[in-house]
């Protein structure tokens, strides 16, 4: 193996990682695996990555990567010039800061707005409850980012091209849209996906994808 490998699956959270992947400009091959196709449950794929979940980084050396912030952090550290962290060690800090803080809240506000049942136990009527107040939480979550872009000039570290967690909060504005929330009051996260779909390397990232089927 010459090239670091990303095992990923279109339209999911690995997305994020892909599209860092390409902002990095590194050398790094692309597998797709099928998450409803159940793939990431197989035994070999579990051999890789034992938490059964994609995005996983797999280096030449046979260090697995896994959770996106970490992603996130050796690519920028394996390409320092991208812009996937901000400059100076409080520049870095605070892409960490905003990375952690888009993880925490696609884990605890939106994964149970998509899977309300996983949640509940498989209880129908809490998970209704679950998905309910998860999608009014989402939407708080976003409106608070939105209100840090509006003081930092647009993205969230205040830098002319978005970082890390930028990318990481526009794929957040995506998922809004998946699950039909309405984020129209929200114009600087609107603005932000937008600058982030137009960076060359996402721009590729999701040609990519789309090009699956
Ligand atoms: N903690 C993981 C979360 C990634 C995640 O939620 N991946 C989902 C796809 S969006 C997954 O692979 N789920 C596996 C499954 O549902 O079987 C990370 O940051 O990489």
């Amino acid at each position: 193996m010459q090239n670091p490998l990303l095992w990923t699956s279109t339209n999911t959270s690995g997305s994020i990682a892909h599209q860092a992947a390409m902002v990095s400009g590194l050398a790094i091959d692309v597998r797709f695996i099928s998450l409803r196709g159940g793939d990431t449950k197989k035994p070999e794929y579990l051999a890789l990555n034992p938490k059964g979940e994609v995005p996983a980084l797999q280096l030449p050396d046979g260090t697995v990567i896994t959770e996106i912030p970490a992603v996130i952090f050796w690519l920028a550290e394996a390409a320092p010039d991208s812009g996937l962290l901000p400059p100076g060690p409080s520049g870095r800090a605070k892409g960490m800061e905003w990375l952690a803080w888009c993880h925490w809240t696609m884990g605890r506000h939106f994964n149970p707005a998509f899977g309300p049942l996983r949640f509940a136990g498989g209880n129908e009527a809490a998970a209704n409850a679950v998905r309910a107040a998860a999608l009014v939480r989402a939407k708080e979550a976003l409106a608070f980012a939105d209100a840090a872009l509006a003081r930092s000039g647009g993205t969230l570290c205040g830098t002319e091209q978005p970082c890390g967690a930028d990318i990481f909060l526009a794929a957040l504005v995506t998922f809004a849209g998946f699950l039909k929330i309405d984020i129209s009051d929200l114009p600087a996260a609107l603005a932000l996906a937008e600058q982030v779909s137009a960076m060359p390397g996402v721009a590729a990232a999701k040609a990519r994808e789309a090009a699956q089927g």
